[in-house]
């Protein structure tokens, strides 16, 4: 087992890390920025390293640093957390060069799925349904009007580089086409600097579901059930729950072993997740995110099983040590995710803490790096705070989430945390009656 831990990353999955390494005897190690010395990530951490100024290009993207920090340390492994690193196969690669375990996946199962195209390809090729569309990238304008004509309209142009929404453009028609081809290739090649695209029918009200998957060195994969995570705005997530309520046991048991199966083709290893779109009874395929994710936590209540300090185990190279079969699925969990904002307009709103009271109690789950005094700084994402409930049924768990919301206090900010309390007194929300398009048309309705 790893004696020490270098946490490359912040706030509170940095903490979240640190947990599971502290339940398991290894020591840690956080990094910060200059914005972070009195985070509460580098608080717990056994040690620290200031490894740059705020901004995050100079700081927790900065990979001579991090390395620098986890030699003088000593440490043996790095857990990349989610986002920064953490799908970097480069730095993954350079990490293991430089003596230290990399706890992820392997740099290839990165790159594969850091393309979006050569992920569809792969996957089709060992049997995954997927959105109807191009084989591959679509490289002229001619090509595109080819496959307008063969696969009808809606048509969506995706970025190959993309994922999480980047670059896409829906086109109604051949001549919409044309524009939304040059389009969306410009618009990769400023973003990505990469303009390879490729099309796909266009799915009006799918629901996104997405199916956590652990895989070991040995071959074995299991798979952790669904979450649905169709609550977004603007390619953000803002609420998600396992089990989805729009899927009967026949559907979750099909998409679970449907990803299960894939992965293990695969060869996959450490934490990952498939997406997919569901709609009308069926599942396709669209990204793979090869790191663990933010909600990671409502899968972990569901099945009791600690995500992280599995990751940890199977970058030793232990077994996983259990099959699918021993996986016992119960109840229901809810993630709220709370961002410094405005819940109304969505403006970021960054600054101190005055007054906080963290809600407890049975099945409720705070990961957050919050404290009362601390300063949220500016120059990071703005997620402080994921309240998490579980309950034996879906009634339970919303029961539970109410009360939560009502009993948190989080003074000085403007938080997300009125948003949350809207949609859960919505009957199409409590009925699980909602697809990827909901919430904008929600938020639209209700505040203009
Ligand atoms: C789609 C789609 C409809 N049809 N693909 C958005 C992010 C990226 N991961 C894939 N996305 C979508 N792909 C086809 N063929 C609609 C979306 C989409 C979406 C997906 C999941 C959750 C929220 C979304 C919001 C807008 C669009």
């Amino acid at each position: 087992m790893f004696e020490k831990i270098l946490i490359a990353n912040r706030g509170e999955i940095a903490l979240r890390i640190h947990r599971a390494c502290r339940e398991m005897g290894i020591a840690t190690v956080a990094v910060h920025s200059t914005a972070d010395a009195d985070a509460m990530h580098v608080r717990l951490a056994d040690e620290s390293v200031c490894i740059g100024p705020p901004s995050a290009r100079e700081s927790y993207l900065n990979i001579p640093a991090i390395l620098t920090a986890a030699t003088i340390t000593g440490a043996d492994a790095i857990h990349p957390g989610i986002g920064f690193m953490a799908e970097n196969a480069q730095f993954a690669e350079m990490v293991e060069e430089h003596g230290f375990t990399w706890i992820g996946p392997t740099p290839e199962h990165i790159r594969i799925m850091g393309d979006k195209v050569t992920a569809k390809q792969t996957v089709v090729g060992l049997g995954l349904p997927t959105v109807p569309g191009s084989d591959g990238p679509v490289g002229s304008l001619e090509e595109a009007v080819e496959i307008g004509q063969r696969f009808g309209f809606p048509l969506l142009i995706k970025a190959a580089a993309g994922g999480g929404g980047k670059g896409m453009k829906v086109a109604q028609d051949v001549d919409g086409l044309r524009e939304a081809y040059q389009l969306a290739r410009g618009e990769a090649r400023a973003a990505f600097g990469n303009d390879q695209v490729y099309i796909e029918r266009y799915l009006a009200r799918p629901r996104h579901i997405e199916v956590q998957l652990l895989g070991d060195a040995h071959g074995n994969v299991v798979h952790f059930g669904e979450r649905d995570c169709s609550l977004q705005r603007r390619h953000q997530k803002v609420l998600e729950e396992a089990p989805s309520p729009g899927l009967n046991a026949t559907q979750r048991e099909r998409v679970g072993s449907l990803a299960a199966e894939t992965a293990r083709r695969l060869g996959y290893r450490s934490a990952g997740t498939m997406e997919f779109l569901y709609e009308d009874g069926e599942f396709y395929f669209i990204e793979m995110n090869t790191r663990l994710q933010v909600e990671h936590t409502i899968s972990e209540m569901i099945t009791g099983i600690d995500l992280v300090r599995e990751q940890i185990r199977i970058a030793t190279g232990a077994p996983l040590g259990y099959g699918q079969k021993d996986i016992r699925f119960e109840g229901h969990s809810i993630q709220c995710r709370l961002n410094a904002e405005s819940s109304v307009t969505f403006m970021p709103s960054p600054g101190r803490i005055e007054g906080y009271h963290a809600p407890g109690g049975l099945g409720v789950r705070i990961d957050s790096a919050l404290y009362d005094g601390y300063r949220i700084p500016s120059n990071y994402d703005s997620l402080i705070a994921k309240l998490i409930v579980h309950g034996s049924t879906r009634n339970e768990a919303l029961m539970r989430l109410r009360r939560a919301l009502e009993e948190y206090v989080i003074g000085g900010v403007e938080t997300t945390l009125p948003l949350h309390q809207r949609i859960i007194a919505e009957s199409d929300f409590l009925n699980g009656d909602y697809d990827i398009r909901w919430l904008e048309r929600f938020i639209a309705r209700t505040t203009g």
